[in-house]
């Protein structure tokens, strides 16, 4: 990664950790400011609808009695049986008897007709009604409900004075058979029409329109229902109300993340300029442990394994490699690997001309082009042949996609070969390893340790050999630290082998000297 990028990356992703949490909260707020909102709304239709149905329910009942009496209309018994009906029912002012748009009597008593009014409703089922200020004691609005020449006055405000959280909201009652015409509405409402929607009994339905939050309710045995709506400058006010406790969570959560991510660009791009200047000052340095040829004990070749020398000892790759990987800084280390082996090889080949030094590979490697051109580039350097460079890529490195077979695939045709590392330590079958362009295959030494031991794993040994006989797959054992276990890889098969037994990793000057004084001609040499 590129320090810039590396920077831009770390800004990117430190703005989106402060605006994440920030936009969310403001997301909950306004969702809980809605779901308020609507809670309430429900609560008042609800609450109207309630009254609206005894209402209902009262009228029903008054028309049945009076109809199964059958009195003349006005006669004395009609209007004593208004006037019962009246007093049993608390919604209802008074009882009378229609005719045109005139009230002949009441259970209050008979009077001249009193105007009512032309109909401001007439429902599909022929309930009429009308809105009038009747001289009645006091000036209240009421409605006239009537059915054939039965009138009901009901008190409009006794039906809908619901306690309500402010002056703006809007209540009427209507009838979902005849939708977009309010039966009566409260004082100062202001319904629109498309509100008063049909909808199916019993249920409730709440919508935004025209800068409102509205939810209508219908009972769930009555042709009626109630709309109750509210600005939804109501709903920002909540939604405010809501910020005050979500948006600190967020500011806070932004903080935290702001600050967690600032550190770990810190960590990330501190790491990037350790090791870059790690690599420059030349703290990585190789050694090289050799390999032998199982058959003769010669050494033909040795492993590349990186060190860092820092100035309180030396780093082992087990330290810094995991996470140089984990960042994809590995590459820096694998280029400087490379350029250390580019340097070392000719003096090697001058000793020994077939000898070969095998670089590994990580996972990052195997995805990035560069790797080719760092071969390319060792290749390059003075009488270096492709047979004395090989590429070590871990079983892990190698599951992966197209890139990496492409690079594979690439390397191969310059005419490395490449091996598997640490093999069985990963979890690539028979069959998936034969679909990969292979030369050679390690055995990890964590096998090679449980030979002549009874455990179950030492079974393994004998299965992955004859896995890489199957695939043609050159053998090379790793760990190998007895002469026991080196008689038993060899009686099995194994080519070339890597371990305590033969060489410990060893600086170049270790490894040139020995090559030098004819040691590769010995059996084995142990540092
Ligand atoms: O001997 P040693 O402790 O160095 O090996 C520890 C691990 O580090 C081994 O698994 C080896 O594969 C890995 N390793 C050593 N050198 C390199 C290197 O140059 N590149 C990569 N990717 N891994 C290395
Ligand atoms: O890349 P790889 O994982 O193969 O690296 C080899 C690792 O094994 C290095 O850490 C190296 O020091 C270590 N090693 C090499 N030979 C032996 C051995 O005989 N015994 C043990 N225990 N470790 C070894
Ligand atoms: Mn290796």
């Amino acid at each position: 990664m590129r320090h810039s990028a590396g920077v831009a990356f770390a800004l990117a992703a430190c703005t989106a950790a402060v605006v994440f949490p920030i936009l969310i909260s403001a997301e909950l707020s306004w969702r809980q400011g809605m779901a308020d909102e609507s809670t309430l709304t429900l609560s008042y239709a609800r609450d109207v609808l309630r009254r609206a149905s005894e209402t209902a329910g009262q009228v029903q009942q008054g028309i049945d009695r009076l109809e199964k009496a059958n009195y003349p209309p006005c006669s004395p018994s009609d209007i004593n049986l208004m006037r019962k009906i009246d007093l049993g029912s608390g919604y209802i002012q008074a009882v009378g008897r229609i005719r045109g748009n005139y009230l002949l009597c009441t259970s209050l008593g008979t009077t001249d007709p009193i105007p009512v009014g032309a109909p401001t409703l007439v429902t599909e089922y022929g309930t009429v009604e009308r809105l009038v200020r009747i001289p009645l004691g006091d000036d209240r609005p009421l409605a006239v409900i009537s059915r054939e020449n039965i009138a009901f006055l009901v008190d409009i405000a006794l039906v809908m004075d619901v306690p309500t959280e402010g002056p703006n909201v809007s209540l009427a009652v209507y009838v979902p058979s005849s939708p977009g015409r309010s039966l009566f509405s409260a004082p100062h409402s202001e319904i629109r029409p498309e509100w008063l929607r049909p909808i199916a009994k019993g249920s409730t339905l709440t919508f935004r329109s025209a800068g409102n939050v509205v939810t209508i309710v219908r009972s769930p045995d009555r042709d009626i229902a109630v709309a109750a709506a509210v600005p939804e400058s109501f709903v920002q006010q909540r939604v405010r109300q809501s910020a005050l406790i979500f948006i600190p969570f967020g500011l806070l959560g932004a903080a935290l993340l702001g600050w967690a991510v600032t550190r770990i660009a810190k960590t990330r791009l501190s790491l990037v300029s350790v090791l870059r200047t790690a690599a420059k000052r030349r703290e990585f340095f190789v050694e090289y442990q050799p390999i032998v040829e199982m058959e003769t004990g010669r050494w033909i070749g040795a492993e590349a394994l990186v060190r860092w020398r820092r100035s309180g000892g030396i780093v082992r790759p087990d330290k810094f490699i995991p996470t140089a990987e984990e960042s994809g800084l590995i590459t820096i280390i694998t280029a400087r690997v490379a350029e250390i082996v580019a340097a070392d090889l000719p003096g090697i080949l001058r000793l020994d001309p077939e000898f070969f030094v095998s670089i590994n590979l990580s996972a990052v490697d195997l995805r990035s082009s560069g790797t080719i051109d760092l071969l390319h580039r060792i290749l390059g350097s003075n009488g270096i042949r492709p047979r004395n460079v090989k590429v070590e890529a871990t079983e892990r490195g190698i599951l992966q996609g197209q890139d990496t077979r492409d690079i594979l695939a690439a390397t191969r045709a310059m005419g490395i070969e490449v091996a598997i590392d640490d093999f069985g330590t990963g979890y690539s079958s028979l069959s998936y390893l034969g679909t990969l362009a292979l030369d050679a295959l390690k055995i990890d030494k964590s096998f090679v340790e449980t030979i002549g031991t009874d455990g179950a794993t030492s079974q393994v040994v004998p299965h992955i050999i004859g896995m890489a006989q199957t695939l043609k797959l050159k053998i090379v054992a790793e760990g190998v630290e007895n002469e026991m276990q080196a008689q038993t890889l060899k009686s099995q098969g194994v080519h070339q082998a890597q371990g305590w037994l033969f060489g410990r990793p060893m600086p170049i000057a270790m490894l040139l000297a020995a090559l030098q004084s004819n040691a590769l001609r010995k059996p084995r040499v142990v540092a």
